[in-house]
């Protein structure tokens, strides 16, 4: 089995998250997920409606997810590479390239988006109900 990992804020989780994370665990088989803290958040300049203890838990309850961890920082990638022995870091295409400096240290993989869904239209929907 190899070892896949991701980030991501997974704020009002949907079926575009879900998408991603199945994809992703298919390839390797194992599936690590980083959950942006609400502190990195702030940073990323991200406003969520749910707090990390419950993006966290939601994640950590997917039949397709191995493990959880905390996203505290951009810059925990490679460290958590290594320390995980991670074979392939996916994100959705949206990252197209960004994370290509990590090709020393694994493969890297960007998988298509699911159109029609995102958090900000919740929350856009959301407002006007
Ligand atoms: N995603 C998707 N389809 C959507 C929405 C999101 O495939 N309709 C994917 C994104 O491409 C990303 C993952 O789901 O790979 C998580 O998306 P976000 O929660 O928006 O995460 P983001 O803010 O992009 O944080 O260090 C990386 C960052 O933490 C990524």
């Amino acid at each position: 089995r190899k070892v896949v990992l991701t980030y991501g804020t997974f704020d009002l989780f949907h079926v575009g998250h879900l998408n991603l994370l199945e994809r992703l665990a298919d390839l390797g088989g194992k599936l690590i997920v980083g959950v942006s803290t609400d502190e990195f958040n702030e940073l990323k300049g991200k406003r969520t409606v749910v707090d990390y203890q419950d993006r966290a838990r939601i994640v950590a309850g997917l039949k397709c997810v191995d493990a959880v961890i905390p996203e505290e920082g951009w810059e925990q990638k490679r460290a958590d590479i290594v320390r995980y022995d991670v074979d392939i870091f996916g994100m959705g295409h949206d990252w197209e390239g960004k994370f290509d400096e990590l090709r020393d240290l694994c493969e890297v993989v960007y998988l298509p988006r699911t159109d029609g869904v995102s958090s900000t239209q919740i929350k856009e929907l959301l407002r006007v109900l």
